[in-house]
């Protein structure tokens, strides 16, 4: 049984709506949200607490942050949609500002995080028939054991997550799998000439921020090279300045073929994705072939500038980095026999606990809850503690007090 403070009755009202009204694809935490700003967020109560899931690592500037608030709002008068049927005034100083601001020839935007996986999946396929040569409708896309990019037919066809793909067959043909985190097995599935493409995250978030072995991603991006494969890096979650780098392939200066970004890159005020490549890729896709109502469209344009300009001018790479090392460092001081495990990089962490039942780590984050900082379990035994990029020293000190109260609370 859970000892903790129950809702109000103005909170419960949200939550029956909810219930009522709602599908029930999702099981959140008990509190209900009204206001957010910068690291906190406040509920219909007006009680604060320290989000320390960002959004899943869409509003790593922060809640509300001001200037992509100001730009929003200016654009949002304006201007907001013209579709791709037109040309508007923000699409190509967006899409020339984001290609050298990561280095590549070309962007194609789109809207959420699996529409980018799916366009991905599109380019590799087309240039594997057009370029490498691979028989029409024999294309192979490898992913990573223990992957996730969204809930569409074709990312869940990728999912080795049963709560993902199960009930919803048959699934997308063309899809291969190997272990995550292991470059022999990689290089078995590249023997099979008809791959066009590996598509990875550079850390795994979902399955509870999986770092792989240094020099991993330098393999991926030498093997590739060898059997001409292209390398598509997931970088939804973990890009963005998320793990004390501007990309998670920086740690290790690897460039990918095809980059995916989403999430931050709006600071989490609406869905913005991208899918950035070179020419030789990019312009396999030919007018007409693929595209989104939303897709780059000038308000989602005119945000995403303002949003990276964020992460570069309030420097917030390095106090991911920074910040990152201090909260796990303050978490294992904390010498709590409940933590098995911490790890993670930048502000992307995660503590594995020393109970498999789904339970206690439900029953820590309801304690942390009532402590005033909001944090969701992850298959099972891990606690995501990802908070926005602009926290400091004092505020990570603070949540990490909270943790130890809360991990001290815990009834086992
Ligand atoms: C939910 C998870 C995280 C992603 C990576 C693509 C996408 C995601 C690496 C698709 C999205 C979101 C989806 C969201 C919760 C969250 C999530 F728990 F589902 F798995 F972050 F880990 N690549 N992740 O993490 O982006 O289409 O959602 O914009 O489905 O509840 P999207």
């Amino acid at each position: 049984m859970i000892h903790t403070a129950t809702l109000t009755e103005l909170a419960e009202k949200y939550i029956s709506l909810e219930y009522q009204y709602g599908a029930h694809n999702y099981h959140p935490i008990p509190v209900v949200i009204e206001k957010g700003e910068g690291v906190y967020l406040y509920d219909v109560d007006g009680k604060k607490y320290f989000d320390y899931l960002s959004g899943y690592s869409a509003v790593n500037q922060g809640h509300c942050h001001p200037a992509i608030i100001k730009t929003l709002q200016e654009q949002s008068s304006k201007l907001t949609l013209t579709s791709r049927a037109f040309h508007n005034n923000l699409l190509g100083v967006y899409e020339k500002y984001i290609t050298s601001y990561f280095g590549y020839d070309k962007v194609l935007p789109m809207n959420t995080g699996v529409e980018g996986g799916e366009t991905a999946v599109k380019l590799a396929r087309r240039w594997g028939y057009n370029v490498k040569g691979i028989p029409e409708n024999k294309a192979k896309i490898i992913f990573a054991e223990g992957n996730f990019w969204g809930r569409t037919l074709a990312a869940i066809s990728a999912s080795t997550d049963p709560s993902s793909f199960k009930g919803f067959g048959p699934y997308m043909p063309g899809f291969g799998l190997v272990p995550y985190n292991d470059l022999i097995a990689l290089e078995k599935a590249f023997q099979d000439n008809t791959v066009a493409a590996f598509m990875v995250e550079p850390i795994q978030g979902e399955a509870g921020v999986v770092i792989p072995d240094d020099g991993y991603l330098t393999g991926v991006r030498e093997l590739c090279n060898h059997y001409n494969v292209l390398f598509i890096a997931d970088e939804v979650q973990t890009g963005l300045a998320r793990t004390g780098k501007m990309l998670a392939c920086d740690h290790e200066n690897v460039r990918p073929d095809i980059l995916i970004l989403g999430k931050a890159l709006s600071g989490g005020t609406l869905p913005i994705s991208a899918v950035l490549a070179d020419d030789d890729i990019m312009l396999q896709i030919l007018p007409g072939e693929h595209g989104s109502t939303y897709g780059g469209n000038p308000l989602a344009c005119a945000v995403a500038m303002t949003s990276l300009e964020v992460l570069k001018s309030e420097n917030l790479v390095q106090n991911a980095e920074n910040m990152g090392q201090l909260l796990r460092k303050e978490l294992a001081k904390l010498n709590s026999p409940h933590i098995k495990l911490i790890r993670g990089k930048g502000l992307l962490n995660a503590i594995v606990i020393n109970h498999s039942d789904p339970e206690v780590s439900l029953e820590l984050c309801i304690h942390l809850r009532d402590l005033g900082l909001l944090a969701k379990p992850t298959h099972g035994d891990k606690i995501r503690f990802a908070p926005p990029l602009i926290i400091n020293e004092a505020q990570i000190l603070e949540s990490v007090s909270i943790i130890g109260k809360a991990l001290n609370r815990l009834s086992i």
